[in-house]
């Protein structure tokens, strides 16, 4: 085989695994806590008569910084093959929400920059080392939640001690709070809006990286079902099912509806998947977290516009789904105000059909028993 052959080889190979594998969410059919059940027994390391090669693997802690390697790459914004650090990467969140790029403070490279000693890390930008989004302390620093990069990522080692054991959630910015160089925060729990119920002191990613560590604490709570009631900490529930408490699980829930799954996510999946052999499904399948916590809520979700969710929107497809814990009439209008379609979304089913439709903008007004909202609607 010539070698431009086998590169090419090797390549479309790498390709084809790192993506879902055909069938590998079949047996995922149930709804609600059986549906948990069901993705914790495709994503851990037991044999429930899945393909050895989806075997969850336990690389140990320090393949880790390994596997950043392949995982935590900046091609996204400097787009120069840095870390990203969720902690630091600069991403600049217009009063639109569109995101642009601003200058990381510092950058890190593999290998010259990474290290877990006690000499350095007394301010921003000197070394990174390993930061468990679900602290360390609350599985007694047990393999193989300890080793598990789909929710142990690289972040700045000053501004990771700084997160301490912090629960995550929105920090009050009306009193005196700390903020790193991206704008992450650290201070008090605000008193307004969901989370309200905890006192303490809370950390708080920027808006671009809220649903990535959202999304991991669904990864955790269902990959380490069978433990998690005998884990320790303030976002736990000490139950299998819920397993994260109120008011934490609104949060989260908010932070995956408002920062939905991005390419870099996806890519990070994959790359985990190469190494590890599992996969977080809350990124291939975010419908999941509402099929699966829907009931544990405890906000009405149809009140709350921004948590309403209408995806994928951009539509290339004939579905769209809608996220919502109560029956809707979805009435689609044209831009120039003609409706175009009436059908309604009940709890078991979700979807709003738009085969119809032809290529264009549209709004979609849903009205339930408590009111109506309308949100734009493209179809590619
Ligand atoms: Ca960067
Ligand atoms: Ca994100």
């Amino acid at each position: 085989m010539k070698h431009i052959d086998l590169i090419l080889t090797l390549l479309i190979s790498t390709v084809a695994f790192s993506q879902i594998p055909t069938g590998y969410y079949d047996s995922a059919t149930g709804t609600g806590f059986v549906l948990k059940t069901q993705l914790k027994n495709i994503i851990d390391n037991n044999n429930d008569g899945l393909a050895t090669e989806y075997i969850a693997q336990d690389l140990g802690y320090s393949a880790l910084y390994d596997t950043y390697e392949f995982s935590d790459i900046d091609v996204y914004f400097e787009n120069n093959g840095t870390l990203l650090d969720m902690y630091s990467e600069g991403v600049f969140q217009n009063p639109d929400n569109t995101s642009t790029n601003l200058p990381d403070a510092y950058e890190y490279t593999y290998g010259s920059n990474q290290q877990d000693d006690g000499t350095l890390g007394t301010a921003e930008g000197q070394r990174f080392n390993r930061e468990h989004v679900i602290p360390q302390s609350s599985f007694n620093s047990a393999s193989p939640m300890r080793n598990d990069a789909h929710f142990v990522i690289p972040s700045d080692k000053y501004v990771n001690a700084q997160r301490a054991n912090l629960p995550y959630g929105f920090v009050d910015t009306t009193t005196q709070f700390d903020e790193y160089s991206n704008g992450t925060k650290r201070g008090e729990n605000t008193t307004t809006g969901v989370g309200s119920s905890y006192n303490g002191d809370v950390f708080e990613p920027i808006d671009e990286f809220k649903g990535d560590i959202a999304r991991m604490y669904f990864f955790f709570a269902t990959r380490y079902e069978d433990q998690i009631d005998g884990f320790n900490y303030v976002m736990f529930d000490g139950t299998q099912n819920q397993a994260i408490d109120q008011p934490f699980l609104d949060v989260l829930y908010n932070w995956h509806i408002n920062d939905p799954v991005s390419q870099r996510e996806i890519d990070r999946n994959n790359a985990i998947f190469n190494r590890q052999d599992n996969r977080n499904p809350f990124i291939d399948n975010p419908q999941f977290v509402f099929e699966i916590w829907q009931t544990a809520l405890s906000v009405d979700e149809f009140q709350t516009q921004d948590i309403v969710k209408m995806y994928p929107n951009p539509a290339n497809g004939n579905i769209v789904y809608i996220d919502s814990n109560i029956n809707l009439v979805a009435e689609v209008y044209d831009v120039l105000g003609k409706k175009v379609n009436v059908q309604t979304i009940n709890t078991n089913q979700k979807q709003l059909q738009i085969s119809t439709l032809s290529r264009g903008v549209y709004l979609v007004k849903l009205t339930s028993e408590n009111g109506s909202i309308t949100k734009k609607l493209i179809k590619q």
